[in-house]
């Protein structure tokens, strides 16, 4: 409705606050790590750190670490992460976002910094049609996607490309996209190698498994994300070491979990390990840490949130505004309200989680069968409470699909930010 579109506008339109235009004229490098769960982080196992690295950045002064960031993917897994980050809309539970909306008009992070005259790639060690990549990230706005055939290398572990050979032919793309025009640049980077099922060969395996989880997915994800980590590492000291770094913000996040929950003697593995139960919350939690360097920043912020807070968090920090789109997502650093995650996938439409409490909506659909949980004590609340709550979200995710469905940010960019919902042309109607 008119007045939907009226409150995602105000939405779009951020405040300034804390941390607003610190990286204004930057560089931007966001790096999605695949499969890299919150708990790894900080995390002591067998006396030993499973991401030195990525700790160390979060324990940065110049760093921000959103602790209670959950994912948000559809059908298209990885790439749905992409997506949601970049455009703040929520996936399509039909197809892979970037099947289904190849075509579309969007007003992303890419569109966004382009406009600010930025230089914008993606870099992705693998088959550049997966996940429709090549065709989608056109209109995502990218100029230029380095995909697998533009890697050179020979051992591969798992998926396809390491994470070493990856990293270290992106500092020469990412020279050579330093020096384009004098502009700044924003490159999105896509890892591969802790791709499920993390059987990496025992070459790369640097942990201390304990005995009970020698083989498990369990010990097979630590020493997977480990060697990932490393490999983060070192691509920071060479961005160090190249010049990239001291004009660069940096943001790090998982896509989505690495191992599931639901399976009993999984959850009771890491239930036993983290020292509170492993369920869909601690399953879904992935960590994002923002770091401008030189910058005195360091903070742990625990506003719930997911990559459908990305765009407007990095926006914040970059310090430009969305002019021309729509974004449905909060600043997490500065939002003061209390956010609800919707994950939809592995929890279905209609669950939420927030700083309190998750509502997990029943198989069946029917909401009398919905189940609602205290996350501090984890006793089953009454669901009737969030009767309205469910309302709500069902009602944002429909919007969100309207959105994508009509391709209104076609309209609405054309005409300024005008647009007659009534006149856009039926396409389908839209499903609870
Ligand atoms: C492949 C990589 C993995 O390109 O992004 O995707 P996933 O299987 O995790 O969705």
């Amino acid at each position: 409705t008119e007045e939907d579109l009226e409150s995602i506008k105000l939405r779009t339109n951020l405040k300034d606050g804390k941390l607003t235009g610190i990286g204004k004229n930057k560089n931007l490098i966001v790096l999605q790590v695949e499969a890299l769960q919150n708990f790894v982080i900080d995390l002591n196992y067998n006396n030993q750190e499973i991401t030195p690295n990525l700790n160390r950045l979060m324990n940065d002064k110049s760093s921000v670490y959103y602790d209670k960031y959950y994912q948000l993917i559809g059908r298209g897994n990885t790439s749905d992460a992409e997506f949601v980050s970049h455009n703040s809309l929520h996936p399509s539970l039909e197809e892979p976002s970037y099947t289904k909306y190849e075509n579309n008009t969007f007003y992303g992070l890419p569109w966004l910094l382009r406009d600010q005259g930025y230089t914008v790639w993606a870099m992705h060690g693998y088959k550049k049609e997966f996940w429709n990549r090549e065709k989608a990230y056109v209109s995502q706005g990218f100029q230029r996607f380095i995909s697998e055939e533009d890697y050179k290398f020979e051992k591969t572990i798992g998926f396809g490309i390491r994470d070493e050979d990856f990293f270290k032919q992106n500092i020469e793309y990412l020279k050579e996209l330093d020096s384009i025009d004098n502009n700044p640049f924003y490159a999105f980077i896509i890892t591969l190698t802790s791709h499920s099922p993390f059987n990496i060969p025992e070459e790369y395996q640097m942990l201390k498994i304990k005995p009970e989880h020698e083989g498990t997915i369990l010990g097979n994800y630590l020493q997977s994300i480990h060697y990932a980590d490393k490999e983060i590492g070192k691509f920071i000291e060479d961005l160090k070491n190249e010049g990239l770094y001291k004009d660069t913000v940096i943001a790090i996040y998982g896509d989505h979990f690495a191992i599931q929950s639901g399976d009993n003697e999984v959850d009771n593995m890491m239930t036993e390990l983290l020292g509170h139960k492993y369920d869909y919350d601690s399953m879904m939690n992935i960590p994002l840490i923002i770091h401008v360097p030189g910058e005195e920043i360091q903070e742990t912020i625990s506003t719930v949130g997911s990559p459908m807070d990305f765009y407007p968090t990095i926006l914040n920090i970059m310090g430009y505004k969305n002019e021309k789109g729509l974004m449905l997502g909060r600043d997490l650093t500065n939002y003061e309200g209390k956010n609800y995650v919707f994950p939809q996938t592995y929890l279905l439409k209609g669950s939420f989680i927030s700083e309190d409490t998750m509502f997990v909506m029943a198989r069946d659909g029917l909401f009398d069968h919905s189940k609602a949980y205290d996350l501090n004590t984890r006793e089953e609340i009454d669901k009737n409470k969030f009767r309205s709550m469910y309302d709500k979200i069902i009602e944002e995710i429909n919007n969100s699909d309207f959105i994508l469905k009509k391709n209104l940010l076609k309209y609405y960019i054309e005409n300024n930010g005008e647009v007659d919902l009534e006149t856009l042309t039926e396409t389908e109607i839209l499903k609870d």
